[in-house]
């Protein structure tokens, strides 16, 4: 008998995860000459029962086995893969999500397509016969990550990027390079990653298809704003390494991450700001002085909101939603401030001078507000980062 094993990641999957196990287990029939092991890779953090669940699966069936991981997708991933190696000497090796999104049949092809040769299957939905049943924003997200990862990173002939179904031999898998995969990330950038990393360590690979439905229990763990971030970061980071450059931009940007929020929510609140201005001047008549007054005072809220329940969604603080209000009012008043003297600074300095660009003439007045964006930002980020929204949780 040849041993096949399936690794299914979970976290708070406990409505799914009986159901799963069961679904896999009757691919069996269709695969005649082959043995299923499943491994069970509960995150530390699930709370509800997955995990005694999973135990009492253990306890009916020598093939269910379990194993508590730290958190992230690509963590439980590849360590049900290594507890596969080292305890159940597996000759392929398979992956596929618990919640019973994807149709299990996708195993019988998966397993298929080694045996004809290839070193890595991948279960996809934009091949003949696949479907992806979600909502219409979720297959916009599924069909814009992969023709982005396509077109930036490639090979363009694999369509599925952003899916777990997926069966490789250990061969292939002693090949990647651990090092240079994000798998200890906190992200479901390990799909896209591990593909690269296979492509790179020469794998053999084909599609087959993959049928995707609607979640049945539980809930989604992918947040949809942070993934697309994660696919444009990790596509360039793979694109410059294939260049020979090594620069650890994907790392760099994860880290970056709440600082790029902040400055797209400035970016909008400029917007606002501007939008604002001009509405009560043309309006309400207001003279441009106070209406300056009352829409950068809109968007403050503006970007105190957006703030509030998405840059810095994640922090507990002490203080109430009215407290941070008024602090972050102050940190935008000391922004002011130095936004002013920066002006006034240079202005000083330089005078009233223009400047010749493409044959046209730029008043200096334009490089003294521009100059004053990344400084004002940055003192903006500092203040709100460390006082306004500091992390309180004890
Ligand atoms: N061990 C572990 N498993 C995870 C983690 N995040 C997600 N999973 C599991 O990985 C699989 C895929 O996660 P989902 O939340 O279903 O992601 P998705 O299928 O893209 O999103 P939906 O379509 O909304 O379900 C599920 O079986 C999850 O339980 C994690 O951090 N650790
Ligand atoms: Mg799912």
């Amino acid at each position: 008998m040849k041993k096949l094993t399936v690794v299914l990641p979970t976290y708070n999957e406990k409505a799914n995860i009986k159901r799963i196990v069961e679904k896999v287990f009757e691919q069996e029939k269709n695969l005649p000459g082959w043995e299923i092991n499943i491994v069970i890779a509960d995150d530390i953090r699930s709370s509800d029962e997955t995990e005694q669940i999973a135990k009492e699966l253990v306890k009916k069936n020598r093939n269910v086995h379990f194993i508590k991981v730290e958190p992230g997708l690509g963590v439980g991933l590849i360590k049900g893969h290594q507890y596969a190696l080292t305890h159940l000497k597996p000759d392929i090796l398979a992956q596929l999500d618990a919640d019973g999104q994807v149709v299990p049949d996708v195993l019988i092809r998966l397993v298929k397509a080694i045996e004809e040769g290839n070193s890595l299957s991948i279960g996809s939905r934009f091949v003949s016969g696949g479907k992806n049943q979600l909502s219409f924003m979720r297959r916009l997200f599924t069909s814009g990550a992969s023709i982005f990862y396509r077109i930036i990173v490639g090979p363009w002939d694999i369509r599925e990027v952003t899916n777990s179904a997926r069966a490789f031999t250990p061969e292939l898998f002693a090949k990647i390079n651990l090092d240079r995969l994000p798998w200890k990330e906190r992200t479901f950038i390990i799909q896209p990653a591990f593909l690269h990393e296979a492509v790179l360590a020469g794998a053999k690979y084909k599609e087959v298809p993959l049928v995707f439905k609607n979640r049945l229990e539980g809930y989604s763990k992918n947040k949809v704003f942070n993934y697309t971030y994660d696919i444009v970061t990790y596509s360039l980071d793979a694109r410059l390494h294939m260049l020979g450059l090594n620069i650890p931009f994907f790392r760099i940007s994860r880290k970056a991450k709440t600082l790029v929020k902040f400055s797209l929510v400035g970016m909008v609140g400029t917007l606002v700001d501007f939008f604002f201005y001009k509405m009560f001047i043309n309006y309400l008549s207001m003279t441009p002085a106070t209406s300056k007054g009352f829409s950068t005072e809109i968007a403050i809220i503006n970007n105190f909101i957006m703030n509030n329940y998405w840059t810095f969604r994640y922090r507990k603080t002490k203080t109430n939603i009215w407290q941070k209000l008024g602090i972050f009012n102050l940190v935008s008043l000391g922004g002011l401030v130095i936004g002013v003297l920066i002006v006034k600074f240079l202005h000083t300095t330089y005078g009233d001078g223009f400047i010749s660009i493409l044959g046209r003439s730029i008043a200096y007045n334009n490089f003294y507000f521009f100059a004053t964006i990344l400084p004002v930002m940055l003192w903006n980020f500092t203040v709100n980062h460390f006082i306004t929204w500091r992390n309180q949780e004890d």
